[in-house]
């Protein structure tokens, strides 16, 4: 035991950094059938059917839509379930990840 016990006057502060966020993003492709994409967008994301139609039809016509916004392991996990979806089914449906800024 010590002999003189100290006690801190004011409490560390604990840094508590906020984590990096990652966007998942659906890839257009020329081959899966628009209801196809709606169906993942909708099982994988929690999409209503509205919100899975509206981003599918971005992708569409724009190239590609960020479908949303998660921590890194859930981002990767996420993207990579939906891919694998469309590829159990022969198509080459793709969604990446993407640190945001
Ligand atoms: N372009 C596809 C078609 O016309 C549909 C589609 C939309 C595919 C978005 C992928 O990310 C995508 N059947």
């Amino acid at each position: 035991m010590p002999d003189t016990v100290t006690t801190p006057r004011v409490a560390p502060k604990l840094k508590v950094e906020r984590p990096k966020l990652y966007k998942v993003i659906l890839i257009n492709d020329d081959f899966t059938p628009r209801e196809f994409v709606v169906r993942v967008l909708k099982s994988e994301f929690r999409m209503t059917e509205d919100q899975a139609a509206k981003v599918m039809m971005t992708a569409h016509q724009r190239g590609a839509c960020v479908v949303a916004v998660f921590t890194r392991d859930v981002a990767e996990t996420k993207a990579t379930r939906a891919t694998d979806a469309g590829r159990a089914k022969g198509y080459p449906l793709l969604f990446t990840t993407e640190p945001e800024e």
